[in-house]
């Protein structure tokens, strides 16, 4: 399985009936397999395959069904895809599966919080893994998000989850952090980590993740004052955050259309090319080892 070079674009295989953007689009998995071949050769770097929607008021999906439906789609684009899979759960036995059916990297949202037994077996598989902020559970993290100071505590957490990823076991090459774009953070929380998210990545350690794709915020920022945009109408707001995310320092980007952000990587790269000398570099990026696990 080759590794991943330079800036680059994750995306998203939902086999779920319920996320917020593509819920029910690829609970077949033969279309969730379709989907992620076409994804692959749009210029996904990496698939994220999920089985447990996180959307705002969504309840826990049980490890067994997770597993069903996870797994035949895992195990075949592991074998056909050409890159690297990543199984998006917090459930180790989720994990375990995965990565018996091919996947090189577990993306878990709680960050080693929802399952004790996680950071050993991503440890003891020689796995990637991205871990994510998140203030509070899916079913409540929108109630009322508060932070002191967002920047500084989102930042503390990933500097703390990276160390205890390392205390068990994994590799600083082989972890991405994700700040958790719209997990228990209201649309200023979300901008601001955008705007600083040189901060995060120096606070974080490791190269950064970032998931803007069609959220909430998303949709407020880029409509009329008053009136958000709908989901099915945030591509182009997800576009702009992207390039501002990569810009920033992001060495990846979880996008549901993954085209579009293949080409501002490329765009971006040649930009960087002709750009002499930048008084104000960002954060420099590295390559993760994600999705190099001997297997
Ligand atoms: N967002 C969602 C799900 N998983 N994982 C990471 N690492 N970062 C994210 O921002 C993230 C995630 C929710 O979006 P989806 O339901 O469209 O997949």
């Amino acid at each position: 399985m080759r590794g991943i070079q330079g800036p680059a674009v994750m995306g998203i295989v939902n086999v779920t009936p319920d996320s917020f953007s593509d819920g029910g689009r690829f609970l077949d998995p033969g279309r969730a397999v379709e989907h992620g071949l076409e994804l692959a050769a749009a210029g996904a770097a990496v698939l994220d395959v999920g089985g447990e929607s996180t959307r705002p008021g969504s309840q826990p999906v049980p490890a067994d069904e997770q597993r069903r439906r996870v797994v035949p789609v895992i195990r075949r684009l592991a074998a056909e895809a050409g890159v690297p899979v990543s199984v998006d759960t917090a459930d180790a036995s989720v994990a375990a599966a995965a990565l018996d059916a091919g996947a090189g990297m577990v993306n878990d949202v709680t960050a080693g919080r929802g399952d004790p037994q996680m950071l050993p077996l991503v440890a003891r598989a020689g796995a990637g893994y991205v871990f994510m902020h998140m203030q509070g559970t899916p079913a409540t993290m929108q109630a009322d998000p508060r932070y002191g100071d967002v920047v500084a505590e989102v930042g503390a957490f990933l500097a703390q989850r990276r160390a205890a990823a390392g205390e068990a076991g994994i590799p600083a090459d082989r972890l991405m952090a994700d700040p958790g774009l719209g997990f228990g953070k209201t649309v200023a929380h979300n901008l601001t980590l955008l705007a600083r998210l040189g901060d995060v990545a120096r606070a974080a350690g490791v190269p950064l993740l970032v998931g803007p794709s069609r959220k909430g915020f998303i949709g407020v920022a880029g409509g009329p004052p008053g009136a958000p945009l709908p989901v099915d109408q945030r591509e182009d707001g997800t576009l702009a955050a992207v390039v501002w995310a990569l810009d920033r320092g992001a060495s990846m980007v979880r996008v549901h259309d993954v085209a579009p952000a293949v080409e501002a990587v490329r765009v971006l790269r040649a930009m960087g090319a002709a750009t002499p000398t930048d008084p104000d570099p960002p954060v420099s990026w590295r390559p993760p080892a994600l999705g190099t696990r001997a297997s």
